[in-house]
């Protein structure tokens, strides 16, 4: 690698554009071992929009057309819309560009699957923003499962739950459509806790094996910010069982028709020697019953030793949501400059999308849905 700053172009200036541009601008401060990097081009379809953005951010340049960044950046963030992401972030690793793309990573299997087969070609690191592996509550649970704490691990319990959609004059969006998101709640929610499930019991208990799904959309039409009547034609929330290589069993469910939850994703691992729980929505702690102990304790995970907190502030001052972000660029561009793999990986989110897939089918067919038989 040389010296010289990475540069970076970025699909989508908008919630997910900020996160990480945020997150890129706070890298040289807080993460001073970080690769430097050049925020080079921002692309987006409103000109007018994407100036604002690309001053606010510190992007040097604009684009409205994906194709002219491709090729002439170091490394490529896919923001986008679910349906923008295989094509551009193919385009991007056959260009030679390494490629960050945000969760899931695409709206079909399909897609996922030429993803994962373009990243495996390339020369490039690919990986998927699944931003809550890097809460340092979940490495540190993960830290506990892989050293046997937990014991045979013999539940997984994961929900997301978030309410903006339960109002029914609340607008259509492009995550209301099979054609542009691929799924709802399921693809936009479940995908993370599916993830998160791999990448903590992966290990311990061995993957998903079967599973059986439900998936129930609510209100079935709503109007764009323009007036338009459009179908909703995506799951507005997802219940689904699974199993476990090792004989563990899952459930999971999201929804964003939970009222009262904002954004509420927990997990919960039950084993022969105690439990974990998680809950995005109190981040800095990890509840734990040890074998021994009558009941959870509340651990604060904000002590300098636990992963990533001695690069902020003292034990007790807690992070947050946007941190996550930044943890995740760290680790990305680390293994770009590097050159070591990155987790989640393409081959990872495509394992995600396999789950999201089959518990699309199961829910179709009304069966249980075998994973090994694809
Ligand atoms: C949906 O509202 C959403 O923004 C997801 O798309 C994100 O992945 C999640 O982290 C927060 O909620």
């Amino acid at each position: 690698m040389t010296d010289e700053p990475l540069t970076v172009g970025v699909l989508g200036y908008r919630f997910m554009g900020k996160a990480h541009s945020n997150a890129l601008a706070r890298l040289p401060m807080f993460f001073p071992d970080a690769p430097a990097v050049e925020r080079h081009t921002i692309v987006g379809r409103d000109e007018e929009a994407l100036a604002a953005a690309a001053d606010r951010f510190g992007f040097a340049n604009t684009e409205t057309d994906w194709r002219a960044v491709v090729d002439e950046v170091d490394v490529f963030y896919n923001l986008g819309p679910n349906h923008l992401h295989a094509e551009p972030s193919i385009a991007a690793l056959e260009a030679g560009a390494h490629v960050f793309c945000e969760k899931p990573l695409a709206p079909t299997l399909d897609e996922a699957r030429a993803m994962h087969e373009a990243a495996a070609e390339a020369d490039g690191v690919a990986g998927c923003a699944f931003n809550y592996r890097f809460v340092p509550a979940i490495r540190y649970a993960k830290e506990l499962i892989d050293e046997g704490a937990l014991g045979e691990i013999h539940h997984v319990r994961g929900r997301y739950l978030q309410d903006w959609l339960v109002d029914p004059d609340a607008p259509w969006s492009w995550r209301n459509s099979k054609e542009l998101a691929g799924s709802g709640a399921l693809g936009d929610l479940g995908a993370h806790t599916i993830d998160l499930a791999r990448f903590l019991v992966g290990d311990a208990a061995g993957d998903l094996t079967r599973v059986s799904g439900h998936l129930q959309t609510f209100v079935d039409e709503r109007e764009t910010a323009e007036g338009e009547t459009r179908p909703v034609t995506v799951d507005d929330a997802y219940t689904a069982q699974a199993a476990f290589d090792n004989g563990a069993v899952g459930s999971f469910e999201a929804s964003r028709f939970a009222a009262g939850h904002k954004n509420d994703h927990t997990i919960e691992i039950h084993g022969s020697e105690g439990s974990l729980r998680f809950s995005l929505e109190r981040l800095n702690e990890l509840a734990y019953k040890s074998g021994d102990g009558r009941g959870y304790e509340t651990i604060l995970v904000t002590d300098e030793s636990d992963p990533y907190v001695d690069h902020w502030w003292p034990p007790g001052h807690v992070l947050g949501w946007e941190h996550t972000f930044v943890h995740e660029n760290y680790e990305f561009l680390s293994a770009v400059a590097s050159g070591e793999e990155f987790h989640p990986s393409f081959g990872d989110a495509y394992e995600v999308q396999r789950v999201l897939d089959a518990i699309e089918r199961s829910d179709e067919r009304g069966e249980w849905v075998d994973l090994d038989l694809d």
